[in-house]
């Protein structure tokens, strides 16, 4: 069998733009801003997640990935949600990966939990209370981004997901350990979020690595305390591509098994993308035509993982 492995990482080593919430508000919206534009990616600390809320959903994690794979299967297919076993969208990319794919809904989480858990209340709790807690960080991160940008509307980012019926999604990953070479296998392959914003937890295992066009993959030093909150293409798109959806993709470790927690804050499904006027200026012109949620989500489900999607939506 022939396993996809990563090039080596060439360059010198880039120092990652760490974002410290507690400091003082106008200068945390001019660091994300810098940092959306430069890298689409940051780490947050000083987050105000409390620890036990993370801890909790590591440990239902561990505890569900270490379940027999007929265990495991009971989620059903990750179809949109489930279970599922290196197999990754629906056109044949493949990954060293495992992961549950969840709907932020309570109700949809609940059911999931009662096919794979004899404790649901216990799996659904830690589940919610987590999304919870990301999606306020989020939408704190999107508000801090229009200030940022001196949009006077500082909620027309984080009301797309504050909406009803947004359609955000959850992920759990686990990525075994590599046991054969090469042993820093694909785990999930190079691609970009379709969504507005991810915000993602990671253990102390490192793996995740963002494309930078100057220096070529970057790793990222694992934090288990901190998030790392990455601009998807939604954002990019509104944003007139002053920010960039950063590519990204995970390796697997030799030693250590990597499990990440991921929070994709999406608009509905109905929501209307367009570029924001603020965004526009004369050497700047409109790149993008407006499009629906649900138009995009179409197209990113037609496409293979690595695609560049945002692509078909360009002007002109
Ligand atoms: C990438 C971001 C999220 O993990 C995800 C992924 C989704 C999937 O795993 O089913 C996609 C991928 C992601 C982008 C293109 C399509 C859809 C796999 C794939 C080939 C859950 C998402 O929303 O888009």
């Amino acid at each position: 069998m022939v396993v996809a492995s990563a090039k080596p990482v060439k360059g010198p080593v880039v120092e990652l733009p760490t974002v410290d919430l507690s400091c003082d508000r106008t200068e945390v919206g001019k660091v994300i801003v810098k940092a959306c534009e430069e890298y689409g990616f940051f780490k947050v600390i000083n987050h105000g997640v409390s620890q036990d809320i993370v801890d909790e959903l590591e440990e239902e994690s561990l505890n569900f990935f270490s379940k027999p794979v007929q265990d495991k299967q009971r989620a059903g297919p990750a179809n949109p949600f489930g279970y599922g076993f290196k197999n990754i969208g629906f056109n044949g990319d493949i990954g060293e990966v495992e992961y549950l794919l969840l709907n932020t809904n309570i109700t949809s989480i609940f059911k999931l939990s009662k096919s794979i858990s004899t404790d649901p209340s216990k799996f659904s709790y830690a589940v919610t209370v987590y999304i919870e807690a990301v999606k306020k960080l989020a939408c704190e991160i999107l508000e801090l981004v229009a200030e940022g940008l001196r949009v006077p509307d500082t909620s027309v980012f984080s009301r797309l997901i504050r909406d009803v019926n947004s359609d955000s999604i959850f992920r759990l990953n686990h990525y075994p350990p590599s046991t054969s070479a090469p042993l820093n296998k694909i785990g999930f392959g190079e691609h970009s979020d379709p969504q507005i914003l991810t915000i993602l937890r990671a253990n102390d295992v490192g793996g995740l690595q963002i494309y930078n066009d100057d220096v070529g993959w970057v790793p990222v030093r694992p934090d288990p305390n901190a998030f790392f909150v990455n601009v998807g293409d939604v954002l990019q798109a509104i944003t007139n591509g002053r920010f960039v959806s950063v590519r990204h993709r995970a390796l697997t470790n030799s030693a250590k098994s990597r499990v990440s927690m991921a929070y994709f804050g999406a608009p509905s499904l109905q929501a209307r993308i367009s570029v924001l006027p603020e965004m526009l200026t004369p050497h700047n012109p409109c790149r993008y035509r407006p499009f629906t949620w649900a138009e995009y989500k179409k197209a990113c489900y037609s496409l293979r993982l690595g695609a560049g999607r945002l692509d078909h939506f360009r002007m002109g």
